[in-house]
Parts: structure tokens; sequence; C-alpha cells
């Protein structure tokens, strides 16, 4: 029986991949670092750290650098982001999150974003939320299960009480660990292991997903 629902924010609730793009890439080009929008596509649900370490492509740094860059790209981002507002949302979330609650349903945030709190301040969705899970809540980032079993315990749920909506490899791949039911957000190619996947969230089904 499901009795929460755990969204992903970054591509599921909002688009902010833009923003982490355009932030990284800046950092890139004063570090004379290569980055193109396709090695944008495998930072999806990846933490700030790990995010760094593929952007380095094995290049060797000192913990000091490293620290600067992730502080350096995280002011680029934070800029970009206070221009959000309610209507960032993207179509269909904010009515599906409400439709749910009226329904009884938990609702959560599960995102590997150290902003996830600032960003949901922005679309003005803190009240639709009961829990808001993110990059500072748990040490093991996704693919690891721990965010999202961390979010379900906040909830007071068990992980099969829980259906998880991602839109990263990553994150189906946590939700699974977790053993939650997926529901991925994007092409097959990315999300195809998730238990239900829809192009967008817009086409989510409620009535398939909760049966
Ligand atoms: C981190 C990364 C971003 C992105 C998000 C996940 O966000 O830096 O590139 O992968 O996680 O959606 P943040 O820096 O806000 O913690
Ligand atoms: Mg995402």
């Amino acid at each position: 029986m499901i009795k929460g629902w755990i969204f992903d924010l970054d591509g599921v609730i909002t688009d902010t991949a833009e923003f982490h793009f355009k932030a990284w890439k800046q950092l890139a080009d004063e570090e004379g670092l290569s980055f193109t929008r396709e090695d944008n596509e495998q930072l999806r649900g990846v933490s700030r750290a790990d995010s760094l370490r593929l952007l380095l492509k094995g290049k060797t740094v000192t913990d000091q650098h490293f620290e600067e860059m992730m502080t350096r790209k995280n002011g680029y981002y934070q800029e970009l982001v206070e221009k959000m507002g309610p209507e960032d949302a993207l179509p269909g979330a904010r009515e599906l999150v409400k439709e749910l609650r009226s329904r009884g349903i938990k609702t959560a945030i599960g995102s590997s974003s150290r902003n996830a709190g600032r960003v949901i301040e922005l679309l003005q969705m803190e009240d639709i939320f009961d829990t808001i899970a993110d990059g500072h809540s748990v040490a093991n980032a996704k693919p690891a299960p721990d965010l999202f079993l961390h979010a379900a315990s906040q909830l007071g749920l068990s992980p099969d009480e829980c259906v998880v909506v991602e839109d990263a490899e990553a994150g189906v791949e946590a939700a699974l660990a977790g053993g939650m039911c997926a529901v991925g957000i994007g092409p097959a190619e990315r999300v195809g292991k998730a238990h239900y996947v829809y192009a967008e969230t817009a086409d989510i089904d409620l009535k398939e997903v909760m049966g």
C-alpha cells in the first residue's frame, strides 16, 4: 500500500539543470577545463563533490583548491537561482503534489542538492511537502539509497510504502536499491530501469502507479 511519494527536485519539480550547467561551465572556463552540455548530462542527480570529480576528469588538485572550486560554482548557481519564482515549477508538478496530499498521501523532497530548501522556498512549495531530504541529510549520495531511506523514515513510512520520482539514472538506481517503487521521468535509455516511465512530470498517470 503506497502512503508516500518522494520527489527528486532538479528535473522533476523544476528545471534547474540549465543553471547548474551555466555555473559549472563558468567554473570550467575559468579553470581551463573542457565541459560540454553532453558532459552536463552525466551530472544529473550527482552530488556537488561527485560532479566536480566528473568535471576534473581525473585531474588531481589539492583539497583546498577542490573546496574553493565547489564554493565558487555554488556562488554562481545561487546567483542564478535567486531569480526563480513560483512560475518556475515544471508543468503539472504543483498540481500532482497537491492531488496526492488531498488523497492523504505524504510528500517529500529527496534531492542531492544542498540548495533544495532554498529552491523549494522560491517556488513557494514549502507547505506542500512534509519533509525535505537534501544534500545535507546523508553522507552517501545517489545511487546509494540512503537519501530516500532517510526521507521515508522522516515520513514515518517503510520503503515499500513509498514511490520515488526521478529523472536521473543514479536516482532510479537509488530508489530500487532502497526497495521503493520507482517512477522515471525522461527517456528509457536514462530511466528505463524504473517501474514506470513517463516523458515528463505532467504525464505521470496516478491511477497507473497507485493501482
Ligand atoms: C548538486 C550538484 C548539481 C546537481 C545537483 C543534483 O547540487 O552541484 O550539479 O547535480 O546536485 O540535482 P548543489 O550544488 O546544489 O548541492
Ligand atoms: Mg534530478
